[in-house]
Formats: structure tokens, C-alpha cells, sequence
């Protein structure tokens, strides 16, 4: 059964500290920008620009707030004492990493903030929500309890959506950024694809691991949201990444795969064993939602791993406009890169793939710490009506635009220093900003410090 559905594209809003901290090893874009001064007030506008585009476009859009920072409950609970402005000053001067790691403007990636399943795939008939736990870097990992606070708030359990706690650590969950769902159409059944790079239980796995950069999603996680979210086997479908995709800078699989409905977009590389993975794919995707799969797969030779790495191209958004012509929504990156470039004028022009026109977007503030375009979206698949049960000050449109603009323009610091993040005015402004975003969504009190 197919009822009326669209995806709803959730972005973060990029926070006033974004910054380079070199926090991920694994990210090559985030270790090579690592103490260089960034640009807040350019990012959130880079940020805003893509959702404003995606908005005109049709698809719809809706903004994910930043979380406050620096967070200074997580700098107290690591030992520092007294006021806000002393807890700086200590962490700034006897621990600099530290603040430098709770400072972190991350949750501005969406992709990384929970997984999400449709009703149409849950036994309970229930959209489900896992916020992420990010258990494999400090900085990241500080995120959970806050995002599951605003999902809470921009989706209200109940009847239409549940919502489930992260997943206690070790076991690494990253949320969307590796899993994606193929479908004929997104308000009937699809199948769920779940992709990790290690197992905690580690000995159990003879397969090797990656070399150089650390794994982050875990199988015993993936499995753990599948069962969770009550998808029945028939609509799940698991896959490892490959080890030498992620020593090559893939540190999450959507750095190296993309889908829409019933295409993937993939480089040769991404699975470990890409013809298991495609020949479940197809079977289950007949089966459940009744079409064939279209996997594109771009081989080394025409995109090498690293040029794919370096140019995000599998990180650019696929979405179908209510037109129906399918668009892909790329990094200035990919145009940047020759060899990326010759993929996406292929991928437009060739009448066997479908995909009808390129756009680019400029988000070089984000790509410097390793997020794309897609890394910066969650996708919601809703039905009509439970679209109606979303909290309706979120959803962006050319109006709301504009004042979160403004708002940007007002709150945010055109240049930040590393140095910087231990001024305690930036706490303030921070705070602030937020508390006036609140409003302005029309969210209430949903931070700690507001309550
Ligand atoms: O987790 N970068 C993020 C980028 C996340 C990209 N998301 C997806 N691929 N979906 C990360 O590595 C760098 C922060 C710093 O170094 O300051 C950072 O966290």
C-alpha cells in the first residue's frame, strides 16, 4: 500500500563557533583545515543558501537549530570549576583540545544526528527516530542529548512518530550518513541499507578491518536501530564498508554512495562485497516495493577513490523535484575536481541514467571540515499527514529564509580563531543568538542553559 508521501529534507543550521579543530581523524578536509580561522557568519549563509535553493526548487525543507557552544556542562564535567568565564579560561589554558572539542559546531550535519525509518516500512506503521549516539570522537559524541531533545520537539511522539534513546556506547552509531532506503515511491515499501565498518565484537569478524583511519558505525548498532525501528527482515539489508574506502577518507558511507528511490549512485569501492550487496539489494527491492534497482556504479578508472574523496561527489544530494525530473545537487568541489567533473556531465547528459540536470552549490565553509551537501541534510520520508504533525515554525520557506538570514547576519562573528573560543562574550553572543532562534522557530525552552 502506497499512501501520498514526500521526503522532507531536515538541514542543521550552522552554529556561531563553527570552526577547525582537526577533531576527526579519518576526515582528511578536517585534519588538513585543523587551526585555520573560520568564517561562522559565511557558513551559516552557505548553509541557508542550500536550503533556501532546495526549498524553491519544492523539495521540502526544514531547519535543524545548533546546539549552544562552547558546552560548558561538558567542560565542568571534565573538571572544570567556577564561573562560565573561569571554566574557559582553565580548559583554555590547561586543556585546549578539550575546548577546542566542546566548541565544536558538528551537529550542523544532520546526516549524522539520528536515523530515521518511514511508516510505511515499521510493523507499527510509526515513523522512528534514533538519535545518533557518535560515540567515536569527544566532540561528536557530546551531541546526542540535545538532538534528541529538538527532534522531540520538531516531531511530538505519539501516534505518528517514536522516538528511541541513542545507543549506549561502544557501540559507534552515525546515524544517517550510513544507511539509506531505495523505494519505488517514498510513501510505499523500501528496502533499509545499512552500512558499517566494524563490528565492536571484533573477534567474531575474520574479515580485516581499514589500516589507517578508525571505522565509526558498528554492525551490533545498525542491527540494534533495524530491530528498534520494527523493520522486518524482508525491508533491511546489511553491508560493510570497504577498508580501503575508509583509509581513503571515507569515514562514512555517504561519502562514497548516494540513493534516491530506486537509484544508487555508487563508486566501485564503497562495499566490501558490492556484488552480495547489489544482488540483495535487487532481490529484496523487487520483492518489497516491486521495481528494479538502478545502480549506477562509477568505476576507479573513470573516478579514482581518492578524487572521489576529495570532490564529495557521492556527498551531493539526489532529489526529485514534484516534476518529477531528478536532480543532483553537487559541491562546487565536484566541479572543481576534472575527473568528478566529466562523472557529473556524464551523469546529466547520458539518457541511461536517471538524472536530469546538475546544480552546485557553494558550501566550501562546511566541505572544509569534511561536510557536503548530503552531510548536511537528515531525510524525513512523511506522509502527508504526518508532515502536518511537524512543528510548522521549522519548516523553511522564501520568508523564513530571509529572517533566519538576518538573524545570521546580526548574531554570527565573521572570523573565528582558534583563540577566540575562549572569550566568554562568544558564550554569550551564542546563547543569545539561540534564544532568540527559539522564537523565531516558534520551539520553546529546548536547551539546558534555557531552563
Ligand atoms: O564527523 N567533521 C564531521 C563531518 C561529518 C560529515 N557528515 C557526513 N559524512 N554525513 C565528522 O567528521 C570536523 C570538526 C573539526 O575538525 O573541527 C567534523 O567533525
Amino acid at each position: 500500500m502506497s499512501r501520498p508521501a514526500r521526503e522532507l529534507n531536515l538541514d542543521g543550521l550552522v552554529g556561531p563557533t563553527h570552526s577547525y579543530g582537526g577533531l576527526s581523524p579519518g576526515n582528511l578536509a578536517s585534519a588538513r583545515s585543523r587551526s585555520s580561522v573560520s568564517s561562522p557568519r559565511e557558513a551559516a549563509l552557505q548553509g541557508l543558501a542550500k536550503m533556501r535553493l532546495l526549498a524553491d526548487l519544492g523539495v521540502a525543507q526544514a531547519v535543524l537549530p545548533p546546539h549552544p557552544r562552547p558546552d560548558v556542562d561538558a567542560l565542568r564535567r571534565l573538571g572544570f570549576a567556577g564561573t562560565d568565564a573561569r571554566v574557559l579560561a582553565r580548559a583554555a589554558r590547561e586543556a585546549p583540545q578539550l575546548l577546542v572539542a566542546c566548541s565544536s559546531a558538528s551537529a550542523m550535519w544532520a546526516a549524522n544526528a539520528a536515523t530515521v525509518s518511514p511508516s510505511a516500512d515499521s510493523a507499527d506503521g510509526r515513523v522512528h527516530l534514533t538519535p545518533a549516539n557518535l560515540a567515536s570522537t569527544l566532540h561528536r559524541s557530546l551531541e546526542a542529548t540535545t538532538t534528541a531533545r529538538l527532534l522531540r520537539a520538531i516531531f511530538p511522539e505519539g501516534e505518528r512518530f517514536a522516538h528511541h534513546p541513542p545507543l549506549p556506547a561502544p557501540l559507534g552509531d552515525e546515524g544517517a550518513a550510513n544507511h539509506l532506503r531505495l523505494c519505488a515511491e517514498h510513501g510505499g515499501p523500501g528496502v533499509q541499507l545499512f552500512v558499517s565498518g566494524r563490528m565492536v565484537a571484533d573477534a567474531e569478524d575474520p574479515r580485516p578491518g581499514p589500516r589507517r583511519f578508525p571505522a565509526r558505525q558498528t554492525l551490533e548498532a545498525s542491527a540494534a536501530v533495524a530491530r528498534l525501528h520494527r523493520l522486518a527482515p524482508a525491508h533491511v539489508a546489511f553491508a560493510r564498508q570497504s577498508p580501503s574506502a575508509i583509509d581513503a577518507g571515507a569515514f562514512h558511507n555517504d561519502v562514497v554512495a548516494v540513493g534516491d528511490r530506486d537509484l544508487l549512485l555508487y563508486h566501485e569501492a564503497a562495499f566490501q562485497d558490492e556484488r552480495a550487496v547489489l544482488a540483495e539489494l535487487r532481490g529484496k527491492l523487487r520483492r518489497v516495493a516491486g521495481c528494479e534497482l538502478v545502480a549506477v556504479r562509477i568505476p576507479a578508472a573513470e573516478l579514482s577513490l581518492d578524487d572521489a574523496v576529495c570532490s564529495y561527489l557521492f556527498n551531493s544530494q539526489l532529489v526529485t523535484l514534484p516534476s518529477g525530473e531528478r536532480l543532483i545537487v553537487a559541491p562546487a568541489e565536484s566541479e572543481a575536481t576534472p575527473a568528478a567533473a566529466a562523472v557529473l556531465g556524464r551523469l546529466a547528459s547520458d539518457p541511461a541514467t536517471p538524472i536530469d540536470g546538475v546544480r552546485v552549490v557553494d558550501l566550501r565553509q562546511s566541505m572544509r571540515n569534511g561536510g557536503g551537501p548530503a552531510c548536511l541534510r537528515l531525510r524525513v520520508v512523511l506522509t502527508d499527514e504526518e508532515l502536518a504533525g511537524v512543528a510548522p515554525g521549522v519548516l523553511l520557506d522564501a520568508s523564513l529564509h530571509e529572517r533566519l538570514a538576518a538573524w545570521v547576519r546580526r548574531h554570527y562573528r565573521d572570523r573565528l580563531a582558534p583563540a577566540d573560543l575562549a572569550d566568554p562574550l562568544l558564550l554569550e553572543e551564542g546563547r543569545r543568538a539561540l534564544d532568540e532562534l527559539t522564537v523565531l522557530l516558534g520551539l520553546g525552552s529546548v536547551y539546558d542553559y534555557q531552563r
